[in-house]
């Protein structure tokens, strides 16, 4: 549930999207009854399948959220044992969908084979020892990675560093040989997932394509209502548009990191090394904002600063970031979810942190679960998981099926679009700020948002563009490091800090890569949120600069995005689109007119220098 819940898709795990739910194997037969009666209909056969899916649904994600908010072999084993159980039910609902000719169905029926068929993000062979074997191997990855620890002593020793104390130095730390040692330290976690990932990657293929998909990588393309090859191109066409902005800010960030760090550090006409952006995966840049920004730049404000001097709580954080919602005229969040959230990080046990959002019963019972320090990003997040929270809760009236967002970007996007509207204005109205700065701040801003939003866009596409060429058997286990860095360069200009070989297995440390997590919809999400903040800015008569845009109070872009949202996955895409944006094509100028001003000052700070890297 890394996002929500759904259904199907999910992986074992019962994350994020989608009502996997299976029954168990021979479940069917039940539904379909005893030799000599007639096979079901379609519409008989995925109304009962919903039902028997729904029935297992709460247990599974219960075994799931304890797996996850405390880590030991008993929970790692029973969340392996429920999933193992919902894989089987799944697989054996798959195969019978499969049996069904979706295209000569009613719409809805058709959509609900299809989704029975390719939703899951996991499939198996349908075969007892392997189903438990890959639920096995899933549920331990995660659990590796959750209690993932850099222990340069031996395990358990003092010195032992968990993924927050690395990530503190990586996100601070100004000195090369300190932010190396965090780096390579947590790269120490993944090796031992290396025999594991292979294997998963030979099961899960095994099981995609029992179900008449070439591979996995290709049963997750086959999800967005076109052609899985038509949504590779469909993908590229998006980065191309935005390529070019990418590419002035890598420019004009790497020559201030060499002259910050020297040209031995970084070198002004190579990748940038991946230890000295900021964050532990050089995914989003906003740490590096001093080095980088705009001299000239009035400064903006710190949010940061302002949350930690107000001695703002985890949950008041999280309590400010639903009075959005509410102002937008959504319901306020269940009781249950103040009571059920983990949004502190336990002393006594291990958790994984890593913030997501689930709908325990695809009803009422939502709940985050993130372990939060009191910063400007955290306090971000908190939207985007309370986007997730307020999209399970708009389409739980759908049948079981359909309680999913129109695409899983959709599902990502949702509360960073709220996000983007925590303005300078916005944070006046609700009183943490005392005035707005003057429009000179706006390139810092810009800037500083570039470094999350901009930096990002090339490293939410290689992490699938690496899993494709995976599954497809295209990088095989001997190159998996190898092929990892040859896309971070191609696509970030970004390089491994010291040498990796094939010992190392840094794609397993990062979250989504051992928990089985679909990578492009951060990507779409990050196309989509700018998309959506145009044109419900237009959409309410805004005319000024689309960064000082807050649909905050406004119940018309309220209603348009609730609108998207009841919709779940009972229609295509474009059709949610449209009800928000009135447009059925994704659009990536929307980023560029956010962006424009930042832009045209890249290209004067870039004039003389040689961009690109190669
Ligand atoms: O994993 C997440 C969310 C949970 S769905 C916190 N994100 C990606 C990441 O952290 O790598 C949000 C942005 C990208
Ligand atoms: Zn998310």
């Amino acid at each position: 549930m890394m996002f929500s819940s759904s259904l199907l898709s999910s992986s074992l795990r019962f994350r994020a999207s989608s009502l996997v739910f299976p029954a168990a194997v021979g479940a069917f037969l039940l539904l379909a009854g005893c030799a000599g009666e007639e096979r079901p209909t379609a519409a008989e056969f995925t109304a009962a399948a919903e039902e028997t899916l729904i029935e297992h649904y709460y247990d599974g994600s219960r075994a799931a959220w304890v797996q996850s908010t405390y880590i030991n072999e008993d929970t790692t084993a029973l969340a392996a044992r429920f999933g193992a159980e919902g894989l089987t039910r799944a697989v054996d609902f798959a195969q019978e969908a499969a049996t069904y000719d979706a295209a000569s169905e009613a719409d809805e029926v058709a959509r609900k084979l299809n989704l029975l068929r390719g939703g899951l993000t996991l499939a198996a062979p349908a075969d007892e020892a392997k189903i438990e074997e890959l639920s096995q191997i899933a549920t331990r990855m995660e659990a590796a990675y959750g209690s993932g620890k850099h222990c340069p002593d031996g395990p358990d020793t003092s010195t032992c560093r968990s993924l927050g104390d690395l990530e503190d130095v990586i996100d601070n730390s100004r000195d090369a040989d300190a932010l190396l040692d965090a780096w390579e330290g947590w790269r120490t976690i993944s090796p031992p997932m290396r025999a594991d990932y292979q294997r998963f990657v030979e099961l899960s293929n095994e099981g995609a394509q029992a179900l008449g998909f070439a591979d996995t990588g290709a049963m997750w393309r086959s999800k967005y209502d076109m052609p899985p090859d038509d949504f590779a191109a469909e993908v590229d066409r998006l980065w191309d548009q935005v390529k070019p902005l990418y590419d002035d800010l890598q420019c004009h960030v790497r020559a201030e990191l060499s002259d910050h760090h020297g040209a031995d550090v970084v070198d002004p006409a190579g990748p940038i090394p991946a230890h000295v952006l900021g964050n532990m995966w050089a995914q989003s840049w906003s740490n590096v904002y001093d080095l980088v920004a705009p001299p000239a730049a009035a400064p903006g404000y710190d949010l940061t600063g302002i949350l930690r001097s107000r001695g703002a709580s985890e949950v008041e954080m999280v309590r400010m970031a639903e009075g959005f919602f509410t102002s937008l005229g959504m319901e306020s969040l269940p009781d249950t979810f103040w009571t059920r959230s983990q949004f502190v990080k336990p002393q006594d046990r291990e958790v994984v942190c890593h913030a997501s959002a689930w709908q325990l019963d695809l009803d009422e019972d939502v709940r985050i679960k993130m372990c939060i320090d009191i910063n400007a990003e955290d306090f971000s997040t908190i939207h985007h998981e309370l986007g997730h929270s307020y999209y399970q809760l708009g389409y739980r009236d759908r049948v079981p099926l359909f309680r999913d967002s129109a695409n899983d970007g959709f599902h990502e996007a949702l509360g960073d679009t709220i996000a983007l509207s925590v303005t300078p204005g916005y944070l006046v109205d609700i009183g943490l700020l005392d005035e707005e700065p003057s429009a000179d701040a706006d390139l810092g801003l810009l800037m500083r948002m570039a470094l999350d939003k901009v930096a990002f866009l090339p490293f939410g596409l290689l992490i699938d563009r690496w899993r494709w060429a995976v599954f497809s058997g295209e990088v095989p286990p001997e190159e998996y490091n190898a092929a990892w860095w040859r896309l971070r360069e191609q696509y970030q200009g970004v390089g491994a800090p010291s040498e990796r070989t094939e010992e190392h297995f840094d794609p397993g440390a990062k979250y989504h890569v051992p928990g089985n997590t679909p990578y492009t919809r951060y990507f779409l999400a990050h196309i989509l949120q700018f998309q959506l903040h145009r044109d419900l800015c237009e959409a309410i008569g805004y005319e000024g600069p689309l960064n000082r845009c807050s649909i905050y109070g406004n119940e018309e872009a309220g209603r348009r995005l609730s609108e998207m949202m009841a919709m779940g996955l009972s229609r295509p895409w474009p059709d949610a689109l449209e009800a928000a944006t009135g447009s059925r094509e994704m659009d990536a100028t929307a980023i560029l007119d956010y962006f424009a001003p930042l832009a045209e000052w890249l290209k004067e700070q870039n004039e003389g220098r040689a961009c690109g890297w190669s």
